[in-house]
């Protein structure tokens, strides 16, 4: 039974994730933060079948500024793959805490390419990495050669973590990836990101709990996907024969009008009639035409984003309307 670690395992990608592997015949091991709260609702439905949980899911506490906790759970484990996906994900918060996302996104990342190497059996690496390296590129669409140039706390420490598993592939010969993802959401979505808001805002409006919904800026553009479909090229990157890095993206650009007026259309609503926008949610920074250019994870590991705009507004709308209190 092939072994998995996952860092980030409560959150969206690591819950589908998990379900993935476990589809496969996976044992699958998470770290998760200590919290006085153990309530982790992504992974519920996992928790609560006792043929799952403690005998092919498996929870350990580990921090990414941890380390000896994680060598010994590494060491435990002995992992075949090791995803990693914990960090500070949201972009304008890290304009807020801009030291503790880069040591949970960069240095966490370098303390794990450490402990690995230290290993007699190194796990092969997955990092999810993210568009926001490239900031405000000169070109479009993006490919895994376009330059890095982040414009936000959060962009810079991705670069260093997606730079750091490049030159520990390139100098160690580890087995590692990045995955360069683009925008990828879902009704797991967490609830400040800009898709999630909205659809949640849609659902509270349609219900008649509100009748307007505050935004940041609307005139952001971006390349946005299903989050399900992106773990799977996440674990197609670590079957291949090679290791590499791929953007992982529809390769379609769209506004967030155009995906506010998919998301009110779900309710047969006019979204002009119920946005307001307020200066708190704009950003001191935005990065500019982030759309991705995946042709080369098509190629290599025939992966393709298949849901687009409007199904993916659906999706997490008709999921907001269904679950009034998720
Ligand atoms: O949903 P967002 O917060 O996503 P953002 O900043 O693009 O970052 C996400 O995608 C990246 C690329 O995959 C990841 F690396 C990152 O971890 C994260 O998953 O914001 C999208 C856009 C931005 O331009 C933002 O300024 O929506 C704009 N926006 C407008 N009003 C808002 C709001 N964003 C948020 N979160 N909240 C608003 O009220």
């Amino acid at each position: 039974m092939n072994k998995a670690l996952i860092t980030g395992i409560t959150g969206q990608d690591g819950s589908y994730l998990t379900e993935l592997l476990l589809d496969k015949g996976y044992e699958v091991h998470g770290l998760v933060r200590r919290q006085s709260s153990t309530k982790r609702r992504r992974l519920d439905h996992l928790f609560a079948n006792p043929e799952i949980y403690g005998r092919r899911l498996h929870l350990h506490y580990a921090d990414l500024d941890d380390p000896t906790t994680i060598r010994r759970i590494l060491v435990a484990v002995e992992p075949d793959e090791l995803y990693h996906l914990a960090g500070q994900s949201h972009v304008g918060v890290s304009f807020e805490i801009p030291e503790s996302t880069c040591d949970t996104t960069a240095m966490g990342t370098l303390r794990l390419l450490e402990i690995i190497r230290d290993l007699p059996h190194r796990p092969r690496l997955l990092q999810t990495s993210s568009s926001e390296i490239f900031g405000r590129p000169e070109s479009a669409p993006q490919c895994e050669a376009t330059p890095h140039r982040p414009v936000t706390p959060y962009g810079v420490a991705k670069a260093f973590a997606t730079d750091m598993v490049r030159v520990y592939r390139e100098s160690f010969d580890f087995f590692a990836c990045n995955a360069i993802c683009y925008n990828h959401e879902s009704p797991r979505r967490g609830e400040s990101f800009v898709t999630r808001k909205i659809s949640r805002g849609v659902a509270a409006i349609a219900r008649g709990e509100t009748d307007h919904l505050v935004l940041g800026s609307l005139d952001a553009q971006r390349d946005w996907g299903y989050a399900p479909e992106y773990v799977a090229g996440m674990w197609r990157m670590l079957q291949h024969d090679t290791p590499g890095d791929y953007v992982l993206a529809t390769g379609r650009s769209h506004s967030l009008r155009d995906f506010l007026e998919a998301a009110f259309a779900v309710v047969g609503r006019d979204y002009e009639a119920h946005i307001q926008t307020d200066p708190r949610f704009v950003r001191p920074a935005e990065v500019h035409r982030l759309v991705g250019d995946p042709r080369k994870a098509a190629e290599h590991l025939g992966w393709k984003a298949e849901t687009d705009l409007e199904e993916l507004a659906r999706i997490m709308v008709q999921h907001d309307l269904a679950n009034p209190s998720v």
